[in-house]
């Protein structure tokens, strides 16, 4: 039972956030790779993405509810797929649209973070081969250049790609013919996959920089907690370097890195564990441990030394809030520890805004916000209001156990 006493304030200028990605809440996506993949004849995703939250029409609401919940920053990704539908045709209408949610951002007093390449690419872009075709990174490059007049002025954050080891992953998963996570651990990620990510990076962050200096530029890893047993750290950092490790060595020398963290995986003497017997799991099967937070923290500044770290993702899937309060509750308490510590952490964004599109289902509930699927109504959940609440007092409640 947790009791809240003193509490542990976060610094001034702290983001406090929430997080959505195109894909998952817009809907009708249609010039996507993902969207393609949902509606082939023997695709094995459960099911299609179709409308998701129609975000795409109703990020107003979405931004008013943020606001009005007490968060100062919000995250959202652009779609590649809607900008460049076609190889070389750029719209202006999709550049105007994504422009004009920065304004409505910052009209609303939230400070946009924006994401270029969260997943999905556009079809042409994959049937060419993706990421490690003769010419791809240059194409991504003019992509990112193209996107000037969204990000130009008023956007501090900027993030080039989104979880670059979990697009690596899902290649290897693809040569595999699976995409069923073996019992612990993942397979080795594709390494030509993980190079090009890397160069893309780099070659978006320049290019981030040559529209505007003043933007922040980093991107974000999604961090798996390898946890060694005692006598199996040599075994956990060779498992963790082509998996992890590699991504976050390419943010030395960025703005800021953005940590995602939900969950843990046990190495021993031979690999990766299953979560210990009887531990709580959410609905994506993950382990609740929202002490996962905290060794991601610290493993990624081990690595990066002074980059400053943002945590640009972690929550959790439930149909219980409680939970979701509960886990949050743990997990700032990391971030507390870390700041306490010296960790220069500058920010905290909840994955998710809403209840979104978890690629290939829509059961698994992030959300902080419900979405009613047939009338898209959003309804806060007081996870919502209690993590606003957060954002405006900047103190978490110190938790005895
Ligand atoms: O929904 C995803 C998101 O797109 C990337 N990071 C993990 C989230 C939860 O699985």
């Amino acid at each position: 039972m947790n009791n809240p006493s003193s509490g542990h304030p976060f610094p001034d200028g702290f983001l406090w956030g929430a997080s959505s990605a195109a894909h998952q809440i817009e809907g009708n996506n249609v010039n996507s790779d993902w969207w393609h993949r949902e509606h082939e004849a023997d695709s094995t995703l459960p099911e299609p993405s179709g409308d998701a939250c129609d975000s795409y029409h109703r990020w107003r609401e979405d931004m008013d509810l943020l606001a009005e919940l007490g968060f100062t920053d919000y995250r959202f990704s652009i779609e590649w797929a809607r900008i460049e539908p076609a190889p070389g045709h750029f719209s202006k209408a999709e550049i105007a649209h994504y422009r004009r949610m920065v304004e409505g951002a910052l009209d609303r007093g939230l400070r946009p973070m924006v994401t270029l390449h969260h997943f999905t690419v556009p079809r042409w872009f994959a049937e060419r081969g993706g990421w490690t075709a003769e010419g791809a990174i240059d194409l991504f490059e003019r992509y990112v250049r193209a996107t000037a007049p969204v990000i130009g002025t008023g956007v501090r954050h900027v993030r080039t790609i989104n979880e670059p080891n979990m697009i690596a992953l899902a290649v290897a998963f693809r040569e595999l013919g699976t995409e069923v996570a073996p019992i612990a651990g993942i397979p080795l990620l594709d390494r030509p996959t993980t190079d090009a990510l890397i160069r893309a990076h780099h070659r978006a962050r320049a290019a981030v920089k040559s529209i505007s200096a003043d933007i922040q530029v980093g991107w974000s890893i999604a961090n798996q907690v390898y946890q060694a047993l005692p006598g199996a750290e040599a075994v956990t950092a060779a498992y963790s370097h082509p998996r992890e490790d590699v991504f976050i060595e390419a943010a030395r020398g960025d703005d800021w890195i953005g940590v995602q963290s939900y969950t843990r995986t046990r190495i021993g003497a031979d690999g990766p564990l299953p979560a210990p017997d009887g531990a709580e799991r959410t609905l994506t099967g993950w382990e609740y441990y929202p002490q996962a937070l905290g060794h991601a923290l610290r493993h990624t500044a081990g690595i990066v030394g002074d980059v400053p770290l943002i945590v640009t993702e972690n929550g959790i899937a439930t149909d219980d809030d409680t939970r979701r309060v509960d886990y949050t509750t743990g997990a700032l308490q990391e971030v507390s520890a870390a700041l306490e510590d010296g960790l220069d952490v500058r920010g905290y964004l909840h994955w998710s805004a809403l209840d979104n599109y978890e690629w290939g289902s829509y059961k698994p509930t992030f959300g902080l916000i419900a979405v009613d699927p047939d009338t898209f109504e959003r309804t806060p959940r007081p996870s919502a209001a209690w993590l606003g609440g957060l954002a405006r007092t900047r103190v978490l409640p110190r938790i005895t156990s």
